[in-house]
């Protein structure tokens, strides 16, 4: 003890814990909205921060999974927290599960709803190290075609659920490599550029239909996408060491995000990319 002066001991351990269960009150600002929630893949997955904070605000979920794989996972996840999930499969480069999925949702929700969230990314993994100038051609398409054009397909699919809703939220999860060239994340980097010009596009698309899109840049977290990465602690230590705040951020603090910015406390905010990140970005 006292022997951890630049607070990296305690920094490691507040960024590999795992929020178990909220300690925080949410406002019910969400009772009787219905919402689609992808990309939970496991308790650190972001999408499940954000999905928490979306069901202690009362709002009703369908949760995507990639694959019959990933299904107890989810099941698992959602125990003692939501009672009867409901879930259904969408790997998004497959139409027909884009067509199948969002035909249930509009089963169980009346033909309704009115928040989507877009939590997925993938890159091969061969794209994620040495440089970008290396990268092949059907890596590239894969990596676009998951991260980026999903979004697209996705707001689309629920464009007239929304307008039967009378409007709609949509959010992305984003990250600063879109802006800034940041190490190894090469492929993934120019991915999340085209998500976030993606995420103006569809803002100004859907706009005129009460359809808001923007996008959340999350610090990093330690989740499954962030596993097998090189150096992955190195860098969460680095980035709490360079942040305002000291700290890295929560899967719980970007899931407040997430609820304002699919609630209506946020309807003024469209084809926006906002920074939680402990303050990490703004640092020179
Ligand atoms: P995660 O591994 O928990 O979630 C990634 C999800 O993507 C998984 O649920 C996986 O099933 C899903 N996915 C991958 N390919 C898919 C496909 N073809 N179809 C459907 N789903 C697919 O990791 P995470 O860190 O929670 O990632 C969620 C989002 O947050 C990603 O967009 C990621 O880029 C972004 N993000 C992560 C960090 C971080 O440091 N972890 C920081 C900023 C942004
Ligand atoms: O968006 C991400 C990671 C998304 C991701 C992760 C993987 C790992 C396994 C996409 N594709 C894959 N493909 C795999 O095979 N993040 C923001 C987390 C992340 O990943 C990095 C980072 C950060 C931060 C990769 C290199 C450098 C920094």
């Amino acid at each position: 003890m006292g022997s951890d002066p630049s607070g990296m001991i305690k920094s490691l351990i507040m960024t590999t814990e795992i929020q178990e269960k909220s300690t925080m009150e949410y406002p019910k600002i969400l009772v009787g909205k219905k919402a689609l929630v992808s990309g939970v893949a496991n308790k650190r997955s972001i999408a499940w921060g954000i999905a928490q904070a979306l069901h202690a605000a009362g709002a009703d979920i369908i949760f995507t999974y990639q694959g019959e794989r990933l299904k107890p996972e989810l099941e698992k996840v959602c125990e003692g927290v939501i009672d009867n999930p409901k879930m259904v499969e969408l790997d998004v480069t497959n139409d027909d599960q884009l067509d199948a999925a969002f035909d249930t949702v509009a089963k169980e929700f009346d033909g309704k709803l009115d928040m989507m969230v877009h939590c997925l990314a993938f890159a091969p993994k061969e794209t994620l190290q040495g440089g970008y100038v290396d990268t092949q051609r059907a890596h590239y398409a894969m990596a676009q075609d998951i991260s980026s054009y999903s979004l697209a397909a996705m707001s689309r699919k629920a464009r007239p659920l929304m307008q039967k809703a009378g409007g709609g939220s949509i959010i992305t999860l984003t990250y600063l490599g879109a802006e800034k060239v940041i190490q190894n994340y090469n492929m993934m980097g120019i991915a999340k550029a085209a998500l976030e010009a993606g995420t103006r596009y569809l803002a100004s698309d859907l706009g005129p239909d009460n359809i808001r899109v923007n996008a959340i840049s999350a610090g990093p977290v330690k989740t499954l996408a962030g596993r097998g990465i090189a150096d992955f602690t190195t860098m969460l230590n680095h980035h709490a060491e360079k942040s305002c705040l000291k700290r890295n951020v929560t899967t719980e603090e970007i899931g407040g995000t997430a609820l304002f910015l699919l609630s209506p406390l946020s309807g003024g905010i469209t084809g926006e990319v906002l920074h939680v990140d402990c303050g990490y970005s703004i640092k020179g």
